[in-house]
């Protein structure tokens, strides 16, 4: 069955593989999965035709025969559920990936949104200056949670997985405020999911369209 996933018609980002579609891209090359891209505008993501996609008028969305999603967390759980190469066979291990897919969207992303939001919309604010130490600080708590639960290891609970995808997705927005690289075993962390050739073809599709 033909999948369809919608992406922005010009990424705000240029390119740098920072808008959503990315992570559903790499979900679906590391399953080999061929897709097709349906490229929205942002007033057409407003439209009642995309609207009856994604009730919050965004990108991206997941189509496949009668089933339509929306929700990054929910596109990669349903690809990685019904396709070798995401999650791990035994039962206990596949619940723990899942878990750090929600880590995550719900507890690692919210603050690195707050902060960007922070850094590049709000930094004309008069409350701006007060306000970024204390968001940045707050991602900084998560990293270090984070890198101190991953250790020496390559991914964070076994072999790679969408956890592995979600997360290095999340942690992938951080490195051009530097923060990232705060944490070098986060920083090489975020670089081998870069590395994975299902991961390139992702970044290469998205920058074909945004780049220029
Ligand atoms: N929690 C959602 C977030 C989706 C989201 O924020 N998409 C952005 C692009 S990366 C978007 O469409 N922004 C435009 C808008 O909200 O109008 C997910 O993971 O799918």
């Amino acid at each position: 069955m033909t999948i369809t996933i919608t992406a922005f018609e010009k990424s705000p980002d240029g390119g740098k593989g920072l808008a959503r579609d990315t992570r559903v891209r790499w979900a679906l090359e590391e399953a080999g999965l061929p897709y097709q891209v349906r490229l929205v505008s942002f007033r057409a993501m407003k439209e009642p035709a995309h609207l009856a996609r994604h009730p919050f008028g965004q990108i991206p969305t997941y189509e496949e025969g009668d089933l339509v999603l929306f929700e990054t967390g929910a596109i990669v759980l349903h690809v990685a559920q019904h396709h070798a190469g995401l999650l791990p066979d035994d039962a206990d291990a596949r619940a723990r990936a899942i878990a750090w897919m929600f880590a995550a969207v719900n507890t690692v992303e919210p603050p690195i949104l707050d902060f960007v939001t922070a850094r590049l919309f709000e930094a004309d604010k008069p409350w701006a200056e007060a306000r970024l130490p204390l968001v940045a600080d707050r991602v900084r708590d998560r990293l270090k949670q984070l890198s101190a639960r991953l250790g020496k290891a390559d991914w964070l609970d076994g072999g790679f997985s969408a956890g592995d995808l979600m997360m290095a997705s999340v942690l992938l927005r951080l490195r051009a405020s530097g923060i990232l690289d705060e944490f070098p075993s986060l920083a090489a962390y975020v670089a081998r999911g870069e590395a994975r050739p299902a991961y390139k073809r992702a970044f290469a599709a998205q920058r074909a369209v945004n780049a220029g």
